[in-house]
């Protein structure tokens, strides 16, 4: 068993918090026109990012998804610079020029994410390559969903990292959909964990609603990992609240009754509530946590709205070769 303190238990519920209501707010915008594009949430699935994020060390390194909001929150990333970043200021995380599926914040170890579903998986482990070949301590994680654990790059990762024995921690989301397509109809096995066999590493399925479960798993491999023991995969069962993507397609493919049912017996934050209470923690001190989150989502608000966009001359910045127009 792994010990947890109060600070620990008081910061995972903070970041818990803040991926609840900054996506709360980026859905609140987004319906208002004042952000634009295909915004995938991760609210409902909370506890599988802060549980896994907080195993990690500053310096480790994670790679997201699409639906990535909240996995630089998780890894400790200022809200300010995350929202100016989806309003495509120039104050934001990358400029502005990532927007909400194209990430990265290094300064918290987070490596990046984009909207090709898999596309993470080869980067986390090519960075986990660079910390054995550099003879570093550091930790590769890579979250996925259940749909990329059906793609080519997850076999082949998975393959080379158990035969190079590389420090990377594979966490496979299962919300059970990919897009409007239930796992049960696309995916071979019940457990995605089990596919860890196949690659000779261990694998686990957790419950992802449950911080502490998801903390104790991922922390078990990533000790594993930095410890030369090689690559693990750790599945968290977990839940979308919202629609594949905000505003987008219909909800036909999941019951109303099914989502009730999450949203209301398996919230992430309301089971935390109870373990902090469990834990000693009275309503009042949660309830300040809360209010402190708000108020930091209202400063990145204001924040954000009065960033200025970056200058036409950027569009010719950051690029792998430069096609700027000449003037002749
Ligand atoms: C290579 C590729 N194929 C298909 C798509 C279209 N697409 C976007 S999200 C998505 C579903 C991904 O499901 P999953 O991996 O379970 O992630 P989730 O959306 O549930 O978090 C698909 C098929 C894509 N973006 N990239
Ligand atoms: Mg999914």
């Amino acid at each position: 068993m792994i010990t947890v303190d109060d600070d620990l238990l008081r910061e995972m519920y903070r970041r818990m918090s803040r991926i609840r209501k900054f996506e709360d707010t980026t859905k609140e915008l987004l319906l208002a026109g004042e952000l634009y594009g295909a915004f995938h949430t991760s609210t409902g699935q909370e506890a599988s990012i802060v549980g896994s994020c907080m195993a990690l060390r500053i310096d480790d390194s994670m790679v997201g998804t699409h639906r990535s909001h909240g996995h630089p929150i998780g890894k400790g990333a200022q809200l300010d610079r995350l929202l100016a970043e989806l309003m495509g200021k120039e104050t934001g995380v990358n400029q502005g020029k990532g927007g909400s599926m194209h990430l990265s914040d290094f300064s918290v170890g987070s490596l990046g994410e984009t909207s090709i579903v898999g596309s993470g998986l080869p980067v986390s482990t090519g960075a986990a390559l660079a910390y054995k070949m550099r003879g570093e301590d550091k930790v590769s994680l890579c979250f996925f969903g259940d749909g990329a654990s059906s793609q080519g790059t997850f076999h082949e990762s998975l393959n080379l990292a158990a035969i190079w024995k590389l420090p990377v921690v594979y966490v496979c989301e299962n919300n059970g959909y990919g897009e409007l397509t239930s796992a049960k109809d696309a995916i071979s096995v019940e457990d995605i964990s089990v596919r860890a066999v196949g690659y000779d590493m261990p694998g686990v399925t957790v419950d992802g609603q449950d911080a502490l479960a998801v903390f104790e798993a991922v922390s078990e491999a990533v000790e594993r990992a930095r410890g030369g023991g090689g690559p693990s995969l750790v599945e968290t069962k977990t839940y979308r609240f919202e629609n594949h993507a905000i505003g987008r397609l219909p909800e036909h493919y999941r019951s109303a009754e099914e989502v009730e049912y999450w949203r209301t017996q398996r919230d992430p934050l309301v089971l935390f509530r109870q373990v902090l209470m469990e834990r000693g923690f009275d309503e009042q001190q949660i309830d300040d946590l809360d209010a402190a989150v708000s108020e930091e989502i209202v400063a990145a608000i204001e924040f954000a709205r009065q960033s200025p966009a970056p200058p036409p001359e950027a569009a010719f910045t950051h690029l792998f070769a430069n096609p700027a127009p000449s003037a002749g």
